[in-house]
């Protein structure tokens, strides 16, 4: 097949999950072209198959915002026609759902491209709601020839919130289980926990949803009970109040704030225990890469979170904002190797057998297909 994918190339979840289908499709003997504003951050070496459209951005005196939305549907609609895509797959519906729209309906006569786009969260739970974009939001799913969630609970919440009747299939989100694996502990956690104390993780984008302070707040019950450290990875408009709440709580010696970083397994391996408080998390593809290394998670029951982990196998699910709940959880399975060893383990066997890429891409590829036999 010959594919078209657009997504957001910043760190991000859904640019994860783009990035990640995309080179295992070319692996496969897919031909992927990716259309977007810059590279997606995950898209570093070569794969044959893989081809890069750069959006290019024009700016004029009158255009007082950039015109993103629609240099992109011309983009879509240039490589769809030239490079003859089959289908165009979009994550995150705002704006790339609308732009594959008109992109469609710019080739109408010329080519059937069909339009697949894939829901990953607040597209759907927040900003999609606002009413400037909620009408465009919901024309747009219906308008799309497939539809994909994260999770049941975005489905669900789509079908609702949008007063939409149409099918939406739920292919959850995936991980490389043979990159994302267990391995021993390297020298950074004996630089962060040189006497042996366990370690704590979270990584997001430090917005509000991600509540990064709760995270603080249940490390600052840990420690008082266990010696712990606490690594926060990633940044975003949290972070400056995380570091103040550090000083105010007088945890910066035992918090390290390490902004984004690449080495993501080797950090998730440093560590023994992840942390996801999230406000909202259709998914929270952040907790299954910190599964598939087998590190137990510890979360909120909100959204797809609880498709994902498994109370009191994988680790253990708390109302949002318990903070004392999740608190005692942690010390609960840090204190407890038996019982640590167990979950650890479990986490690792349920991302390999129900999450793994081999188990999700055919499922996107038989979507794909059906999609095409319409
Ligand atoms: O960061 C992104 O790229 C999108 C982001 C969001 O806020 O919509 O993440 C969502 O998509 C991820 C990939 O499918 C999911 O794992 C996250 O749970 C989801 N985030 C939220 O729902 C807050």
């Amino acid at each position: 097949m010959k594919i078209g994918i657009t997504c957001y190339p910043t760190y991000g979840g859904s640019g994860v999950i783009a990035t990640e289908l995309g080179k295992e499709l070319a692996l496969k003997g897919h031909q992927v072209h990716f259309i977007s504003y810059a590279l997606p951050f995950r898209l570093t070496d070569f794969v044959e198959n893989i081809f890069f459209h750069e959006v290019e951005m024009s700016s004029y005196p009158l255009f007082e915002f950039p015109l993103y939305s629609l240099a992109l549907a011309s983009k879509m609609s240039e490589i769809a026609e030239f490079e003859k895509l089959d289908l165009l797959h979009v994550h995150y519906a705002i704006p790339h759902a609308s732009s594959a729209y008109l992109a469609k309906q710019i080739l109408k006569g010329k080519r059937d491209l069909k339009v697949i786009t894939t829901l990953h969260g607040t597209d759907i739970t927040l900003i999609g709601l606002e009413p400037s974009f909620l009408p465009l939001v919901k024309f747009s799913i219906e308008q799309s020839d497939g539809v994909t969630a994260v999770s049941r609970f975005l489905k669900e919440k789509t079908l609702t919130n949008y007063s939409i009747e149409k099918e939406i299939e739920v292919i959850p989100n995936f991980v490389d289980t043979e990159i994302f694996k267990p391995a021993s502990a390297c020298s950074f956690r004996k630089h962060v926990a040189p006497k042996g104390e366990k370690i704590l993780i979270h990584t997001s984008n430090f917005r509000p949803v991600k509540r990064v302070t709760d995270t603080i707040r249940i490390f600052e019950k840990v420690i008082k009970e266990i010696p712990a450290k606490l690594i926060l990875v990633g940044d975003g408009p949290d972070r400056s109040e995380c570091e103040r709440l550090c000083r105010e709580l007088s945890l910066c010696e035992h918090v390290k704030f390490l902004g984004k970083q690449e080495a993501l397994v080797e950090l998730l391996n440093a560590a023994d225990l992840f942390l996801i408080p999230s406000q909202s998390e259709s998914f929270g593809l952040a907790a299954l890469e910190a599964m598939s290394c087998g590190l137990p998670v510890i979360s909120s029951s909100v959204g797809g979170l609880p498709e994902l982990v498994k109370h009191n196998e994988t680790g253990y699910i708390a109302e949002i904002g318990d903070i004392d709940r999740m608190a005692k959880y942690a010390i609960d399975l840090l204190t407890n190797e038996k019982k640590y060893e167990i979950f650890s383990a479990n986490a690792r066997k349920r991302s390999v057998e129900n999450f793994s890429k081999e188990k999700i891409i055919p499922l996107y590829e038989n979507f794909y297909q059906e999609i095409l036999n319409l």
